[in-house]
């Protein structure tokens, strides 16, 4: 891949990494620790516990996107997650905050907070959601999934997972473009577990080099989700050791950035899988 480099909020990141984005929930239904993080207060600490835990980014989220998950009104996620961004960045944050939304509204009220990057797991497909993106400046997440939460599970069909996922990734970096938003100003996200049965997100994981010839960085979200399940039987609360085998798998077939709730673990295993992925271009010579 050519080489990339993007700044968000205080910090440019550049090269293979890998970068750890931690995941904070302020929403009631979570799939993996919905209601744990609800008040604003808890969402702080949680935020700030991944920082020490060396987060890069933290993704503040206040609408669960699990299968069939309620949607939330624009109000309500912004009562969720604005009072986070604005108490982080008052209290001196130092690692740039994410807002995961798909809602302008809730865009534009967590940037003027002092959000500094969009994560949008339906890859701009609300083009008022673009003008946000666009008008502000800021980088954005485009992640690839199919309808929403509510029916994703039914648009799950593909004859070539990865293939197609690569195509409509190509469509919404032309999106963006026709909004303003330059590529260099994207990172792409294969969509883990969304509009994808758990057979097509290993596929997609083990495919995952095929993304590159879209020419930015890769974000992936392997973190507890069902497919760790589907090939272990382990639930929700015991995915850990099948999160990290995803974080180093992902890392290896050429992810750049994991968003994981577990960021001191995952932190490990994707800087041992890039030691063995460096390691793999043998001695540097001088
Ligand atoms: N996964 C989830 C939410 N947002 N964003 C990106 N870019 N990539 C992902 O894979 C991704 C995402 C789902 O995980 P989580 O936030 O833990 O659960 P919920 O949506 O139920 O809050």
């Amino acid at each position: 891949m050519a080489s990339w480099s993007l700044r968000i909020g205080s910090r440019t990141f550049s090269g293979p990494g890998p970068f750890v984005m931690g995941v904070v929930n302020a929403t009631p239904d979570s799939f993996s620790d919905g209601g744990r993080f609800l008040d604003a207060g808890a969402a702080v600490a949680r935020a700030l516990a991944l920082a020490a835990e060396g987060a890069d980014l933290v993704d503040v989220g206040g609408e669960s996107t699990r299968p069939g998950a309620a949607p939330v009104p624009a109000e309500e996620e912004i009562r969720r997650v604005v009072p986070v961004v604005e108490r982080l960045v008052a209290g001196g944050f130092a690692v740039p905050i994410s807002v995961d939304t798909s809602k302008p509204e809730v865009a534009r009220a967590a940037l003027r907070a002092g959000a500094a990057l969009v994560n949008d797991i339906q890859g701009l497909s609300d083009p008022r959601l673009a003008g946000v993106v666009a008008e502000a400046g800021v980088p954005v997440v485009l992640m690839h999934m199919r309808g929403t939460p509510a029916d994703m599970r039914e648009r799950a069909r593909y004859d070539d997972v990865a293939a197609e996922v690569r195509d409509e990734l190509a469509e919404a970096l032309r999106r963006a473009a026709t909004a303003g938003i330059p590529a260099e100003r994207t990172l792409l996200d294969p969509g883990i577990g969304f509009a994808k049965t758990a057979a097509q997100s290993l596929e997609v994981l083990a495919r995952l080099g095929e993304l590159r010839t879209l020419g930015r960085p890769l974000l992936v979200g392997p973190s507890r989700k069902s497919f760790i399940g589907a090939a272990t039987g382990a639930a929700v609360e015991e995915r850990l050791p099948g999160t990290l085998a995803a974080v180093a798998a992902a890392v290896l077939a050429g992810a750049h950035f994991v968003r994981v709730h577990d960021v001191a673990a995952s932190r490990q295993a994707a800087l041992v899988a890039a030691a063995i992925r460096d390691a793999a271009r043998g001695p540097v010579s001088v």
